[in-house]
């Protein structure tokens, strides 16, 4: 220590001492001899407001004997000195920034345990191997360890978790090739400095360390990134520059607040040089992130997947064994259900089973509808028999009466060519045998029954045909037509982001929000996603429906059991159907349909389970539950007009009360309805519409003026309710107005079809089936309901004459006399609903 320097010193800190300072910089001084023989450092005892003392870059290698009474420092630097080690007990109980980097400490000193208040420790470039001392720095928030000695001790290591606080530690060029196990417990790091070591991979406990935000893996030799590592969101700066990776991972566009990306000298060939362009030249470039991800996105857009997924609909009568059949199907060695448990309504639940080696998922994935068999559910339970489904039809073999034709016409009515299992139930070996019949004969009507499985539910696992079962549901799940066709890889990813997601509803805004997360930015894209998971039972969205169109009803259960709510109550069903409003308030009372019974009253509306009365405010009627009883009501039989809906060979329930609910506004006085009929009323005639399930009919009479209006406004809303079950046959017949059967109130009646095939063929008469067998003109049978004569629509010059006749739309050339059916017209509701009856013929 020069002359100049021991007078700089003591000036400097005698100036501190008359001005009481708090602060002093005693850097880059050379002080270098025994602290003990300097004078004036042991001055610096009298600085006893000092908060801050600067230390560094001098040649000390013990610390001043003064320091000891500065009690209140917060701050000390004593960085680049030589001390080799540090003596004695100090108390810097207030010290919060201390800076002992490169001194060659082999050791950390023993008083640095009692500095509870202590932030930032700065330990680089010295010797350490062993960090005990650290373990009680509560308040610790920024830690750095760069260049010491550490290595990954197998057993001694430093117990860490009572460093909550630390947020930021660096330990880069450490010479580490496994991260310790200290690192651990630090969960709530946000920086990370990991680089410079030798790490070849990271362990996968890191995966919980989702707060980082920087994480610097630059020098080290790993050859992949941990897929894991898409979880950690947070991250805002990742350098992995000089490492072996050969690839950047797509999931990096995860990644949503990443700003920086380093991976310079990286043998990386995906993505190719052209996207990640500077930063493979520079190491200072970073990655133009934009540019990475156009092309992860494009990359995501053409690749596609398999969709493994489907929907599971068992039906069967109460009782069957439904129930019993999807908890065996969960857990095979689950308990039956209670008697007492009889389903309400609908219940959802998944069911996974593994898909072989070849495909592209692991595991195929099917949401199981489990139908309440109540009949008063059958209408409602209709609206979710969808097509491109896998059917098990349960029946419980001890009651002999299950309608299996009626069974089997409304599962092909409304699950068009889905499969369908039967399942005889409680099939005991010993007991009473039953047999279905007619099964060939059913066999032979119904393309869609495919296997007949007899068990005893109750002894699964074990029972004979449970494995048979699995087999025969699995390939009928593994050969539907959808099942097993690309689909963009984007579409997964929003159907697990959705699963993933707890709510039960979310608004169309927040569904698109998710889609353009995952790349599917263009909104009718993201709606024919919407419409794909609806089918498969997986969302409900009824996108075209002006109050509904705008909620995604992420847990179908959620609307389901709102609407059986209703249709369950003991005092709706008393009220014969009659509900208000704030009724619906007490049904749906919990949180959870805050806010929704708008869209909920929606629901119901949509799927035609109720009306609002027009004379009463807020009051419905849930046509299913009226009065079975016939109320007196008069009836004028002179001069009717009549047509009849006949099914043939199927009847499906709730036409009428649907057609009710459409017609609602026109019901006489608003009261006269019933379970099975209503007069209509639009203040010239009147309607009697009645639904006769043992003739497997509708049959409607008019009686006023100006009838055949009302006639039209019957048939349109019922046609339009006939388009929602294309695959049901039905016909309109027509009353002979002959002299014979003019007079009496049981007419012959014809097949509207018929009659207009004949006109088809030139045939301008048919014969009555009443005696004496009249002629009859077909003119005069349908001639006022022609309702209009039209140019063909597709060709101005084509001279040909549409007629719609009843909602059923002909063609035809008087002139040429080749009438032909118009079966190729497109846009029109009322072709499409000649096309659906001409289906009659087929
Ligand atoms: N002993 C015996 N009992 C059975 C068998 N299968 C079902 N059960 C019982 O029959 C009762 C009705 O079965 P569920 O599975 O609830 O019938 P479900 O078809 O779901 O009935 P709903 O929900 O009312 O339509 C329950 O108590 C079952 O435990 C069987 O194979 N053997
Ligand atoms: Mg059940
Ligand atoms: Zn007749």
């Amino acid at each position: 220590m020069s002359a100049n320097n021991t007078l700089e010193i003591s000036e400097r800190i005698n100036k501190a001492i008359r001005k009481n300072s708090t602060d002093l910089d005693l850097h880059g001084m050379n002080l270098r001899e025994q602290p003990v023989a300097i004078k004036d450092l042991s001055q610096l005892r009298h600085l006893t407001q000092l908060q801050s003392l600067d230390l560094s870059y001098n040649k000390l290698i013990m610390l001043p004997n003064g320091l000891r009474h500065l009690t209140l420092l917060q701050s000390l630097n004593l960085s680049q000195n030589q001390l080799k080690s540090t003596d004695g007990r100090r108390h810097f109980t207030q010290l919060q920034f201390l800076e002992l980097n490169n001194n060659g400490l082999l050791k950390l000193p023993d008083w640095l345990r009692h500095l509870t208040q202590l932030k930032t420790l700065d330990l680089s470039q010295n010797q350490l191997a062993s960090l005990d001392e650290l373990s009680q720095l509560a308040q610790l928030q920024s830690l750095n360890l760069s260049q010491n000695r550490l290595y990954a001790h197998p057993v001694r290591q430093p117990s860490f978790t009572k460093l909550a606080q630390l947020q930021s530690l660096n330990i880069s060029q450490n010479r580490l090739h496994v991260l310790p196990n200290w690192l651990r417990h630090l969960t709530k790091l946000k920086n990370l400095n990991l680089s410079g070591n030798r790490l070849t991979q990271l362990p996968d406990w890191l995966r919980e360390h989702t707060q980082l935000q920087s994480l610097d893996l630059s020098h080290n030799q790993l050859t992949q990134l941990p897929d894991w590592l898409c979880e950690h969101t947070q991250l805002e700066s990742l350098a992995l520059s000089y490492n072996l990776l050969t690839q950047l991972p797509d999931w990096l566009h995860q990644l949503t607040k990443l700003n920086t990306l380093y991976c310079y000298n990286n043998p990386i060939t995906d993505p190719p040089p052209e996207i990640l362009g500077d930063a493979l030249k520079h190491s200072f470039s970073t990655v133009n992130l934009e540019a990475l991800h156009r092309y992860f996105n494009q990359l995501l857009q053409a690749r596609t997947v398999t969709f493994y997924e489907a929907k599971l609909l068992i039906i069967g009568e109460g009782g069957a064994g439904k129930t019993s059949l999807t908890c065996k199907l969960q857990d095979k060695h689950a308990p039956l259900p209670k008697k007492e448990e009889s389903t309400d309504g609908i219940d959802i639940v998944t069911w996974h089973f593994p898909l072989p080696p070849e495909c592209d998922e692991e595991q195929y994935r099917v949401n199981i509808w489990d139908f309440g068999g109540q009949e008063v559910y059958f209408a409602t339970h209709q609206f979710f028999l969808t097509r491109r489904s896998v059917y098990v039809l349960v029946a419980d073999t001890r009651q002999q009466h299950t309608d299996f034709y009626t069974w089997l016409r409304m599962q092909e009515t409304f699950g068009g060519d889905s499969p369908i299992i039967l399942l005889k139930n409680r099939n005991r070996r010993h007991g009473s045998r039953f047999f279905i019949e007619n099964l060939p004969e059913l066999r032979k009507r119904f393309a869609n029954l495919k296997d007949v499985i007899e068990l005893d539910l109750e002894n699964v696992p074990d029972a004979d045909n449970w494995p048979t079962l699995l087999r025969n549901l699995e390939y009928r799940f593994l050969t539907l037509d959808h099942v097993g066709k690309p689909r963009p890889a984007t579409w997964v990813a929003v159907r697990e982001a959705l699963s993933q997601d707890s709510r039960d509803t979310i608004t169309q805004q927040q569904y698109l929000n998710v889609c353009t997360e995952h790349y599917i930015k263009r909104t009718d894209n993201a709606l024919q996603l919407s419409d794909y998971l609806h089918h498969l039972g997986d969302i409900l969205h009824f996108q075209k429906d002006a109050v509904l169109g705008d909620l995604v009803i992420l847990q179908p259960t959620w609307g389901l059991d709102a609407v059986y709510r209703v249709l369950d109550s003991e005092t709706i069903v008393k009220n014969w159907g009659q509900f208000t409003r704030s009724e619906l308030h007490t049904l749906w009372h919990e949180p959870k349909y805050d806010g929704h019974h708008h869209h909920l009253l929606r629901l119901m509306e949509n799927f035609q389970l109720c009306y609002p009365l027009t004379n009463q405010p807020d009051t419905f009627i849930a046509p299913q539950l009226l009065e079975p009883e016939v109320p007196d009501y008069t009836w004028d039989h002179e001069d009717n007009r009549q047509l009849r809906y006949h099914y043939p060979d199927f009847m499906p329930r709730g036409i009428l009360s649907r057609a009710i609910v459409k017609l609602h506004d026109r019901i006489e006085n608003q009261d006269l309805v019933w379970r099975s009929g209503v007069i209509l009323n639009n203040g010239y005639a009147r309607a009697e519409l009645l639904e006769l399930r043992g003739e497997n009919e509708i049959r409607i009479r008019i009686s006023g003026q100006n009838k055949r209006d009302l006639l039209m406004e019957v048939v349109k809303a019922l046609d339009e309710l006939h388009l929602g079950f294309p695959k049901l046959r039905y016909e309109k017949r027509i009353p002979c107005n002959c002299t014979a059967c003019a007079p009496r109130l049981e007419p012959h009646f014809f097949n509207l079809k018929d009659l207009l095939d004949r006109l088809a063929h030139r045939r301008d008469t048919i014969e009555c089936n009443n005696p004496p067998y009249n002629y009859v003109a077909i003119h005069g049978l349908i001639g006022d309901d022609i309702r209009h004569m039209q140019k063909h629509p597709g060709n101005p010059f084509d001279q040909r004459n549409i007629y719609n006749v009843f909602g059923s739309l002909y063609q035809g050339d008087h002139h040429q006399g080749d009438k032909t059916e118009v079966g190729d017209i497109t846009d029109s509701t009322s072709v499409a609903i000649g096309r659906k009856s001409s289906a009659d013929t087929n």
